[in-house]
């Protein structure tokens, strides 16, 4: 008799574990609609001319209703990694740029961009740089940068 009913009580067991889950998931997400949803698109970096520097941009999307910052960024590449922006025709190092809540973070040629110094190989067209993009609020993201031909710019 207890052989019989123990399959079924284990499958009410699990029923209710599995409910539980669902349930403490469900919680953590709470006020996910305020979290910083972050997605990063169109990464590139233009073929460097020499190994000592080189720069990459992308977009970051914000589909959150919570704004976040990118605060720093490491690769193999370069231990040497700055975040600047552009103001006028010069470059300013800045400690993090504003990902704004629904909205989104631009980095490209003559304005916001990554600054690699020293780098540990030069990268040729066609190979891809592998980047950790750190933010204030959201979790790290790598990002699998493409090499483009020296000069490259996307289409919009
Ligand atoms: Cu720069």
């Amino acid at each position: 008799m207890n052989r019989r009913t123990t399959p079924v009580n284990r499958r009410i067991a699990l029923t209710a574990a599995v409910t539980l889950t669902a349930g403490l998931a469900l919680t953590a997400c709470g006020g996910g609609d305020s979290a910083p949803q972050l997605k990063v698109s169109d990464p590139y970096m233009p073929q460097p001319v020499t190994q000592s520097m080189a720069g990459a941009y992308f977009v970051i999307k914000n589909s959150g209703g919570t704004a976040d910052k990118l605060t720093s960024v490491t690769s193999d590449l370069s231990k040497d990694i700055t975040i600047h922006k552009t103001v006028g025709n010069k470059m300013e190092q800045v400690n993090s740029l504003p990902v704004p809540a629904n909205g989104e973070l631009t980095l490209g040629p003559g304005g916001n961009h990554l600054m690699f110094m020293g780098l540990s190989k030069k990268p040729a067209e066609g190979q891809t740089v592998t980047i950790k993009l750190h933010f204030a609020t959201a979790a790290p993201i790598t990002v699998q940068v493409p090499v483009k031909a020296t000069g490259y710019t996307p289409k919009h």
